[in-house]
C-alpha cells in the first residue's frame, strides 16, 4: 500500500483519479513543470474505470492499437497488446506497466475516496477531504474521474429484500463470481450487458435477460493479434498517431466520405456485408451520413435487423431483439462476441420488459407484471449516471459557496468541457461539453491533459494565480454543443445517457461535444494561442 504523509498536506496540484487521464496528467505535470502533485484514487490500484469494470466479458470496444497512449514512443515500443480488443485485465496490466515505468505510484494515494472539495477564496486554494479523514490542499485541482464511473442501480421496489447476490457490472468484485449451477437474471442490454450475456450463459444453469430497449450490435470479431500485425503496429506508430489525431472520433479507422444514397443497393449491401465481416465500431463509418441522415441510417438499421433475424432461431426472441425505437448508433453502438447467438442456447431466456415490466423484487427473485422469475443472482448492467454523476459526487463548492450540484441543476455548464464558471483553477479532464465519450477516450484524454498542462505553464510563466471562465462563455459554448449535436441523430434518442435521460430526474441536456475531435482541438488551440481567451486570468 502506498503511504504518503497526509494531514493537511499542501501540493501544487491535486488530481482525482488514477485511470488513463490521471496517470498521464501526473506524468506531464511532474516531468514538464516539475510540480508537486498527488493523485487521490478511491481504488486500491491504478485503472480508473477499468479498476472497477471486471464483469464477465469486460473488454474495450476500441481496437488495442488505438486504445493506447500515444505520447510516448517508448511505451509503444515496449508494450504489446495480445488481442484485437483489450480485455479488462490486460488494460489494468498496461496501466500498471505505464505507472511503474514512470514511477507514478509514489505520488498516488490509493483507497482515498474524495468526499468534499471546497474552494477557499481567501487562500485561492482547493481543500479536499477524503473518506479516511485526511485533508489535502493545492492551488490547482484536476478531476480525472472518467465519464462513466458512477454506477446506476435503478430503484426497483424490494431489491433490499433479495436473499441472493446482486452486482452492478461497474462495481464488480475482485474475487471471481461463479455462475456455475446458478439461476441468473440480468437487467440491461447496453454495450456492457451485451458483452456479459454470452459469458454468463456459458456456465449459468439458467439465465434470463431482461431487455427494455433492443440494441443494435455488430460482431467485434475479436482475435489474438498475429506477429505480423504486432510488427505492423510497432513499425507504423507515427502513422497511427497521425490517424487517431485526425479522425473525428479519435479511432484508427477512417470514416468513408461516401453518402449512402451515392451508391446503388447492391453496392451498399456489399459494403455493409464487408463491414459486418470485418467487425467492430467501424461499421458506423461505412458511409459518411449514417449518423446524420435518418433515411441513410435506415439502410444500416435494416441490414443489422436482418442479420439478427438470421442468427436468432426463436422467432419471438428475434422480434423482441429487433423491435427498435431508435436509429443505429443513436445510442453508443455495442459490438459483441456471440451475443445474438447466445439466444439459441437452451439455458437462455429473454424477457421483453417493455411489454411485461418489472414490478418488484423480493427475497427470491424478480416479478414482472405477467411472470415471476426465481433467481440466485441478479446482474445489473444498467449503466451509469454518466458525465456529471461522478463530478457532482465529489461534493464541490466553488466561489461564493456555490455548490456544483446547484449550479448544474438544469444541466452541466462548462467552457469547452474544461472549466466551470465560479470554480477557479479547477480543470475537468473529458468534462461534459467536450468530445469525450463520442471518441476513443485515450485520444481525447491526451488532448485535454496537454491543454491543461500548457495552461498551467502559461500561468506560471506569467505569474498568474487564478484562472476562471465566465457564464457568458459557458452559455456560448452550450449553444455550440447543441448545434453540433443537432447535426446528428443522437439527441433524438429516448433513454440515452448522452442526454442524461437514463437517470430519473436528471436534466435532459445533450452533454458531449459532437463536432469531432479535430474541430474541437482547433477551437482549444485557438483559445490557447489567444492567451486563453474566454478565461479570466488574475
Ligand atoms: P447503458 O448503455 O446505459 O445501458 C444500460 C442498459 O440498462 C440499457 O439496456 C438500459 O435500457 C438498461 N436499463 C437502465 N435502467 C433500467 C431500468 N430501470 N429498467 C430496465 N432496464 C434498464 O450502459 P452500459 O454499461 O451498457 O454502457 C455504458 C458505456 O460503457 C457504453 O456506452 C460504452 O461507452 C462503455 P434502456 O436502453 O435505457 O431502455
Amino acid at each position: 500500500m502506498n503511504m504518503i504523509a497526509t494531514q493537511n498536506k499542501q501540493y501544487d496540484v491535486i488530481i482525482i483519479g488514477a485511470g488513463f487521464s490521471g496517470l498521464y496528467q501526473l506524468y506531464l505535470l511532474r516531468k514538464r513543470l516539475k510540480l508537486n502533485c498527488v493523485v487521490l484514487e478511491k481504488g486500491e490500484g491504478v485503472g480508473g474505470t477499468w479498476y472497477w469494470n471486471r464483469y464477465p466479458g469486460a473488454r474495450c470496444d476500441t481496437e488495442s492499437h488505438a486504445y493506447t497512449y500515444f505520447f510516448s514512443d517508448e511505451i509503444f515500443k515496449e508494450w504489446e497488446w495480445s488481442e484485437r480488443y483489450p480485455g479488462h485485465a490486460e488494460i489494468r496490466k498496461y496501466l500498471n506497466f505505464v505507472s511503474d515505468k514512470f514511477d507514478l505510484k509514489k505520488d498516488i494515494r490509493f483507497r482515498s475516496e474524495v468526499i468534499k472539495t471546497t474552494y477557499k477564496e481567501n487562500e485561492n486554494k482547493w481543500l479536499i477531504e477524503t473518506l479516511d479523514n485526511h485533508t489535502f490542499s493545492a492551488k490547482f485541482l484536476i478531476t480525472a474521474v472518467g465519464c462513466i464511473s458512477t454506477a446506476n442501480i435503478p430503484s426497483i421496489e424490494g431489491l433490499g429484500k433479495f436473499k441472493g447476490s446482486y452486482y452492478h457490472t461497474g462495481n464488480w468484485p475482485k474475487e471471481d463470481v461463479t455462475f456455475e449451477g446458478k439461476i441468473v437474471g440480468q437487467i440491461g442490454t447496453g454495450s456492457t450487458g451485451i458483452q456479459a450475456v454470452p459469458v454468463i450463459a456459458e456456465t449459468a444453469k439458467h439465465f434470463t435477460v431482461f431487455q427494455r430497449t433492443p440494441n443494435y450490435s455488430v460482431p467485434a470479431r475479436n482475435k489474438p493479434l498475429t506477429k505480423e500485425f504486432k510488427k505492423y503496429v510497432r513499425e507504423n506508430f507515427n502513422e497511427l498517431r497521425k490517424t487517431v489525431k485526425k479522425t473525428p472520433n479519435g479511432h484508427a479507422f477512417i470514416i468513408s466520405e461516401t453518402l449512402v444514397h451515392d451508391v446503388d443497393e447492391n453496392e451498399r449491401l456489399k459494403r455493409y456485408e464487408n463491414a459486418w465481416k470485418k467487425g467492430g465500431l467501424q461499421f458506423r463509418g461505412t458511409f459518411k451520413d449514417i449518423i446524420s441522415d435518418l433515411s441513410a441510417n435506415d439502410t444500416a438499421s435494416e441490414f443489422i435487423k436482418k442479420k439478427i433475424k438470421e442468427i436468432v432461431k426463436n422467432r419471438e426472441y428475434a422480434n423482441i431483439l429487433t423491435n427498435f425505437d431508435h436509429p443505429y448508433a443513436g445510442k453508443r453502438p455495442p459490438i459483441d462476441t456471440n451475443y445474438f447467438e447466445t439466444y439459441n442456447r437452451e439455458n437462455v431466456h429473454l424477457v421483453d420488459i417493455r411489454s411485461d415490466p418489472i414490478k418488484y423484487i423480493d427475497e427470491k427473485g424478480i416479478a414482472t407484471e405477467k411472470n415471476y422469475f426465481d433467481l440466485d443472482i441478479i446482474v445489473f448492467a444498467t449503466g451509469y449516471d454518466a458525465m456529471t454523476g461522478t463530478l457532482i459526487k465529489l461534493n464541490i463548492t466553488g466561489e461564493n459557496n456555490l455548490k456544483l450540484e446547484d449550479y448544474w441543476r438544469d444541466g452541466p455548464k462548462t467552457y469547452l468541457g474544461l472549466q466551470i464558471p465560479s470554480f477557479p483553477n479547477l480543470f475537468t479532464i473529458t468534462g461534459p461539453g467536450s468530445p469525450s465519450v463520442l471518441t476513443n477516450m485515450p485520444t481525447a484524454i491526451e488532448q485535454h491533459v496537454e491543454w491543461v498542462t500548457d495552461c498551467i505553464k502559461y500561468m506560471i510563466d506569467h505569474n498568474y494565480e487564478k484562472i476562471c471562465t465566465t457564464d457568458k462563455k459557458s452559455n456560448e459554448w452550450a449553444k455550440e454543443v447543441n448545434e453540433a449535436a443537432n447535426k446528428t441523430l443522437l439527441p433524438t434518442v429516448k433513454h440515452s445517457w448522452y442526454l442524461g435521460a437514463n437517470i430519473p430526474g436528471k436534466p435532459q441536456v445533450f452533454m458531449p461535444y459532437a463536432g469531432g475531435l479535430p474541430v474541437y482541438k482547433k477551437i482549444c488551440d485557438n483559445v490557447k494561442m489567444n492567451n486563453y481567451e474566454g478565461f479570466v486570468l488574475s
